[in-house]
């Protein structure tokens, strides 16, 4: 059976639900420190959890007999700013419980998100590729990187099968993002609708990585369900789909709602974006397990508006 950490977030509450209509609802066993979210309710089973709880944890996967964890549950850039020392305890330690845990029950596969907030200032800002010079300079980054050489330690060390994939910003409309950077380009679908006009707190011109959450779970699922022989890289896959600016998915949106106006506040995170690369060499995971994204600007805007105008 599957546990998913984190299953009432962002991404959580999708990849919950993707991986119920893969494996069956009851072989699925979302958890969260948080109260289930009204999307899984009467989905699944759902058990309240505390990941930094090693030994509740720990409980969990025996008496639920866990053969495959999911682990999302993470304090992401915006947030980690704010709270470093919190971010990088419940990032690292909560890795580090679900390794650990996975070692001893001998657990079947594990899943970890990390994201292109590794990349620093020093890494390529057009086409980074999976290997370079990265410097992350977030609590955020700090706790994916290194959490990125914990996952091929346990996989070099304790044959422990954990994948990763470096998430670009993700938009979806089913759940809320949590604390991100990216979160802007969710936000101003949600306030395109309702209030016709958004205040953007990155500059106009921030291009930055970005992904469809259709693709990021079709990723991951794919990933998972991929022969180990294939999985060349044990730290985390680079994975692409397309950039954009604010500006950019503000005129994509206009294609919609004509009288749509955008304006400018930069604030704190235009930093964080600053540091990261404008575009992602995804070619390792297309050559590895055939990765391919389905989703562009064009098209997630009209799915997002449809989708946000029947909700
Ligand atoms: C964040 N959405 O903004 C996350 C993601 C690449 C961005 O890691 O922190």
């Amino acid at each position: 059976r599957i546990l998913v950490i984190g299953a009432s977030g962002q991404i959580g509450v999708e990849l919950t639900l993707a991986l119920r209509k893969i494996y069956g609802n009851n072989n699925v066993v979302a958890s969260d420190l948080r109260e289930e979210n009204d999307l899984l309710k009467g989905t699944g089973p759902y058990v309240s959890l505390d990941v930094m709880n090693k030994e509740m944890l720990h409980v969990q996967v025996i008496r639920q007999n866990i053969t495959q964890i999911y682990l999302l549950a993470a304090i992401l850039s915006a947030t980690g700013e704010k709270n470093p020392n919190l971010a990088w305890h419940l990032n690292m330690q909560g890795l580090l419980n679900v390794l650990d845990i996975a070692r001893e029950e001998k657990i079947y596969k594990v899943y970890w998100p990390s994201s292109i907030a590794v990349f620093g200032p020093t890494s390529p800002k057009q086409n980074c590729p999976q290997q370079t010079i990265i410097e992350p300079t977030t609590v955020y980054g700090i706790s994916k990187y290194a959490g990125e050489f914990w996952c091929n330690y346990y996989f070099q060390r304790f044959h422990v099968d954990v994948r990763s994939l470096r998430y670009p910003g993700l938009i979806s409309y089913k759940s809320a993002p949590g604390g991100g950077t990216t979160d802007y380009a969710v936000e101003i679908y949600h306030e395109a609708l309702e209030e016709k006009k958004y205040e953007c707190f990155l500059r106009e011109d921030t291009y930055l990585p970005m992904m469809y959450m259709p693709d990021a779970i079709k990723a991951t699922i794919e990933l998972m369900e991929a022969p180990a022989a294939q999985i060349s890289v044990r730290t985390s896959y680079n994975i692409s789909a397309m950039s954009f600016s604010p500006k950019e998915i503000a005129a994509a949106i206009k294609n919609y709602i004509p009288e749509f106006d955008i304006s400018y506040e930069p604030d704190y995170r235009q930093t964080i974006a600053d540091s990261w690369p404008q575009s992602i060499d995804d070619s390792v995971a297309r050559k590895d397990w055939g990765w391919a994204h389905e989703y562009d600007l064009q098209r997630m805007t009209k799915d997002m508006l449809e989708n946000l105008r029947n909700k």
